[in-house]
């Protein structure tokens, strides 16, 4: 065969892959209007039986050289990705979402601001137990020029025999120590009905991992304008989680952090495994800030350094960790909160890993 055969038998190539091209995405749109229709009757847009049909046409009509397996194989690819297309149509959809708002958002908290690119910290006991535990820790908080201090006053526990925390009194403990050194305060709520008395005692309503689709409480929350951080589920892939988020925001509350807080695994090493590639997935996929939370990720104090020089290093807008003046004999996470030495430690080796990589 000649060179000039050839550039002939290849130029005919080119030409069938453009037609092919036009054909593809010509298939697509009319996929996206079935897709559009199949929306308002609220029909799934899988449908098995019309796949099917094709196959058996195919199987009919195939003349070859191609095999009608290999033929089903790139018709199913087709299938496929044309699934996908309505996804992501849906996904763009969402006001969580980057491509409904490219720009970052950023959470005001009381002057606080998480999300516009400088690293934050947010620190303070597992729960708050007594108002001389929570001051001193907030002394510590305050010394280290941190601004956001934590606590629960509601404890999700896994078993109901274990402290379930001081409730609205803690929350006001909670209060009066973060307002004696002028610090905002994040803690956990668990019921809708609570939503609004809280209001008065924090700056950012968590919603805790156990509590992520807990879809009455993100309404709630969502109808209100306080920030809320909210936790990831143990169980939930990335796509519950921004869903979770879509929950607050469709209710009009656009003040939201999510928090990555490790995840149910089969390793036993550390309590959750902490999925560290989910803050830069959720920084793509949504416009919100991301928290990582290294306490109830790894479980480990000896752990929580690394963890988190690994979240500020992969661009978490902020990191979380349990400070009690007295570990061992905390009412919850004895195992994982530091002390004020630790606590020292900790921030003086974390301090130089701050915005260092952006
Ligand atoms: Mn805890």
């Amino acid at each position: 065969m000649s060179e000039s055969q050839l550039d002939v038998l290849r130029g005919k190539i080119d030409k069938i892959d453009e037609e092919l091209l036009i054909l593809l995405n010509k298939r697509a749109k009319i996929v996206e209007s079935i897709g559009k229709v199949k929306e308002t009757q609220s029909t799934k847009r899988y449908d098995p039986v019309r796949e099917r049909q094709l196959f058996d046409r195919i199987a009919q009509n195939n003349e070859g050289p191609f095999s009608t397996t290999a033929l089903q194989q790139i018709f199913k690819q087709i299938f496929q990705v044309s699934l996908e297309l309505q996804k992501d149509d849906n996904r763009s959809a969402l006001l969580v979402s980057r491509k409904k708002k490219p720009e970052d958002t950023i959470v005001n908290i009381n002057g606080i601001k998480v999300g516009d690119g400088k690293q934050q910290f947010v620190m303070g006991p597992c729960a708050v137990e007594s108002y001389d535990q929570v001051y001193q820790v907030a002394e510590q908080v305050k010394k280290h020029g941190i601004g956001l201090i934590r606590g629960g006053a509601f404890k999700p526990r896994t078993s109901p025999y274990d402290f379930q925390g001081l409730g609205f009194e803690g929350l006001e403990i909670l209060r009066n120590a973060a307002d004696a050194f002028d610090l905002k305060v994040i803690s956990e709520i668990m019921t809708p009905s609570d939503v609004e008395k809280a209001l008065d005692y924090v700056d950012v309503i968590q919603v805790g991992a156990r509590n992520m689709q807990n879809f009455d409480l993100l309404k709630e929350v969502g109808k209100t304008n306080k920030p809320v951080l909210l936790k990831r589920g143990l169980a939930a892939t990335i796509e519950e989680f921004i869903y979770a988020a879509e929950y607050i925001m469709s209710k009009g509350n656009d003040q939201i952090i999510l928090c990555e807080r490790g995840i149910r695994t089969y390793e036993k090493a550390t309590r959750n495994t902490l999925d560290i590639t989910s803050v830069p997935i959720l920084k793509k996929e949504t416009h919100l800030p991301v928290a990582v939370d290294v306490v109830h990720s790894t479980g480990r104090r000896d752990l929580l350094l690394p963890a988190a020089k690994a979240a500020l290093a992969i661009g978490a807008d902020l990191v979380m960790a349990e400070v009690h003046p007295d570990p061992a004999v905390a009412l919850s996470d004895s195992a994982q909160q530091m002390n004020f030495e630790q606590f020292d430690s900790f921030m003086k080796a974390i301090n130089p890993c701050v915005n260092v990589f952006n």
